[in-house]
């Protein structure tokens, strides 16, 4: 069907409902297009998007003029040819140092052909080094077909392109700063972060004397009850050197307020209490059973004297009705009436979809009254409780839940109170990362501007098309090149936050079984989350599968988050399965999990040493079925990248020639062509 009628025919029939924090998804799941967004809406209370998918972006990305770069071919021959060419490199300035890296074109029949990024609108000095078969010197040699030369001053000549604009362009990496307030330097770059999603009720107990589960007939079980997880058990993590260890070095928390005490009925009609920290009551108190304010306090220092950042979570778009804000304040528009269209307006029921006019007023539940940001003295009043926990605490950056259902007022006035407030004073860039569960790339681009609303969100979409591609083995590794070099530029300059799982997905893990325990990757997990749930899969396949799309996010840019647990593929199924207690005897982790966890710690540990995987330019090598070959440039620092997902040993081709050393398992292999072991990843140095 055409596009727009497909758009809203997705509109209609995927409209997503179930809150992550202890809703189920109601409805029949779609088909399984992979291009599909699919439901998404147990994530963030829903908000699932329809239309979109991982199609064509449109527009160009966004970046300033001097961060952009045009594809342009050069080319040597066919006239000047004398067919003893051996090898024929491109060297220039197009790059900071390709005058001594350069690029080596490939023969194409008739030519040697070879195509490199050049800065927007700027001409490029360059020539070219070839060698020969038959004992002739090597030389090097201005481009035969440009006309353009100048003096090399070395007695020779070099080519000179005039230089390009284009459609479609990339953009280079840039560290984020606002004009409005500058940073100090060497201030925290967040291209270098590795996020760790400490989901604290369920992480370490440490300290029993304030667990407080709610006794309630109604609860079942303990899946959705406060399991007595707390910043002092997350805090001895932090100086045990758990998270150094793996490379980590920023938080994300949970919502550290006070919740709800009560217990509230999910959709999928089961009983849930606030341990997910999504019902937040008094705003400014912490929640009693994750520690003091002391405690918290505790965390974020014994944080930083590690190194790590901590990012913050917060529920802006309503409170608990329980919350003393609510009683105050439910009768003077600061909250949207549960009553709208003539209905409860439940997010997900009649009129009030997740998407649609009713989007941003919606409560999620009927327990959770939706604040209103219009009103002006409630979006002062919410944006200064997050600046107060900012500056109380110190944390460094906030993760926004459920950022589509909230005005964007909120967003733009919090950052403009972050620049003036909090970073004039710092000299560090508070990062704000936003979750909008969507397949849709153009919604979450929307929020993305990193001066004046989010820096980043959850790239949800590459989430789906890598778990597809490589987890799940669908489809081809060509998919996976097409996507990732289409998403690498797409949110200009931010940095977006990668990750194979979360806390409203099924656990990565599943994914990766021989057969995957579910066929769609949007699936929800939730046929499996109350009974019939997982167990650890036997197997060692679905542990390397998942290092595998490990080694694929760790080796590119974006900030990649680590869902606790999957480091060492735990078990679960959907919300609140997904959520079982982190298991800290190692002794009991199997085989397979044990090396799964060395090699996320060894990715780590690359990535920190390696500029050119968090910042670097991408080129694709070669690929086939299952196999992808690139090459990471930052600088001088690059990093060749070969992947195989299949359950067979490949070959692959394209890797520089000589002597290439496998920082993954220390080998040290040859190229140009070398064997990638079934389901793993080679991280090559030369
Ligand atoms: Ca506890
Ligand atoms: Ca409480
Ligand atoms: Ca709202």
């Amino acid at each position: 069907m055409p596009a727009l009628t497909r758009l809203l025919f997705l509109a209609l029939a995927l409209t997503a409902a179930g809150c992550g924090k202890g809703m189920s998804d109601p409805i029949p799941h779609p088909p399984s297009n992979p291009f599909d967004p699919g439901l998404g809406g147990n994530g963030g209370y829903g908000s699932g998007s329809g239309g979109g998918g991982a199609g064509v972006p449109t527009g160009p990305p966004m970046c300033d003029t001097t961060l952009r770069r045009c594809a342009h071919e050069f080319a040597y021959g066919p006239k000047t040819l004398n067919g003893h060419e051996k090898t024929v490199t491109l060297i220039g300035d197009w790059r900071t140092d390709s005058w001594t890296n350069g690029e080596p074109a490939t023969f194409d029949g008739t030519k040697w052909v070879v195509t490199v990024p050049v800065p927007w609108s700027t001409a490029v000095t360059y020539k070219l080094h070839v060698t020969y078969d038959n004992g002739a010197a090597d030389g090097y040699v201005p481009d035969p077909g440009n006309p353009t030369q100048v003096d090399d001053g070395f007695g020779g000549k070099n080519s000179v392109y005039a230089g390009t604009t284009c459609d479609s362009w990339t953009c280079a990496s840039t560290q984020i700063a606002c004009a409005q307030a500058p940073l100090a330097a060497g201030s925290f770059d967040w291209r270098d972060a590795v996020i760790y999603w400490a989901f604290v009720d369920r992480f370490v107990d440490g300290d029993s004397a304030n667990n407080m589960p709610i006794s309630d007939g109604k609860l079942t079980g303990t899946a959705a009850n406060w399991q007595g997880g707390d910043w002092k058990g997350l805090t001895g993590k932090i100086t045990d050197g758990y998270f150094t260890a793996l490379g980590v070095n920023a938080l994300w928390i949970t919502v550290p307020m006070d919740n709800s005490e009560t217990v509230g009925q999910g959709d999928d009609g089961q009983w849930y209490t606030g341990y997910h920290g999504y019902w937040p009551r008094d705003l400014t108190k912490t929640e009693s059973r994750f520690g003091s304010d002391t405690e918290l306090k505790a965390l974020v220092a014994a944080a930083h004297a590690a190194g790590i950042k901590v990012i913050v979570d917060y529920a802006m778009n309503h409170v608990h009705k329980d919350s003393p804000t609510y009683t105050a304040h439910m009768n003077d528009g600061w909250f949207n009436p549960l009553m709208q269209a003539g209905q409860a307006c439940v997010c997900g029921t009649g009129a009030c979809q997740y998407d649609g006019a009713y989007a941003k007023s919606c409560w999620f539940r009927d327990y959770l009254p939706d604040f209103n940001f219009n009103n002006v003295d409630a979006r002062n009043f919410s944006v200064g409780n997050a600046l107060m926990w900012i500056k109380t605490y110190g944390f460094d950056g906030f993760r926004l839940d459920a950022v589509k259902h909230i005005e964007v007022s909120w967003l733009t006035d919090l950052r403009a109170k972050l620049l003036t407030d909090v970073e004039a004073v710092s000299k560090q860039h508070v990062y704000l990362v936003g979750e909008t569960f969507t397949g849709d790339r153009n919604v979450i681009k929307g929020f993305i501007s990193p001066c004046t609303q989010l820096d980043g969100q959850f790239d949800f979409p590459l989430r789906a098309q890598l778990v597809q591609n490589v987890v799940m083995r669908q489809g081809k590794m060509s998919d996976l090149v097409t996507f990732m070099d289409s998403n690498t530029s797409f949110y200009g300059v931010s940095v977006m936050s990668t990750f194979l799982g979360n806390h409203d997905v099924p656990r990565t893990v599943h994914f990766g079984e021989d057969t995957p325990l579910w066929s769609d990757v949007w699936a929800n997990g939730k046929d499996r989350n109350w009974s019939n749930t997982p167990g650890q899969p036997a197997s060692a396949s679905a542990y390397e599968r998942l290092a595998v799309g490990f080694a694929l996010l760790w080796t590119n840019r974006g900030a990649p988050m680590i869902y606790y647990g999957d480091e060492i593929g735990l078990a679960g199924a959907g919300d609140p399965d997904n959520r079982r207690m982190m298991p800290w005897n190692a002794a009991g982790y199997s085989a397979a999990q044990t090396a799964l966890l060395a090699k996320v710690k060894k990715l780590g540990l690359l990535r920190a040493a390696h500029p050119s995987l968090r910042r670097g330019d991408r080129t694709t090598l070669s690929y086939g079925d299952d196999t992808w070959v690139y090459r990471m440039i930052d600088g001088v620092d690059r990093v060749y990248v070969a992947v195989n997902r299949s359950d067979s040993a490949k070959t692959v081709t394209g890797l520089p020639a000589g002597t290439l050393n496998d920082q993954m398992t220390g080998e040290a292999l040859t190229g140009p062509s070398l064997t990638v072991p079934a389901r793993s990843a080679r991280v090559l140095t030369q």
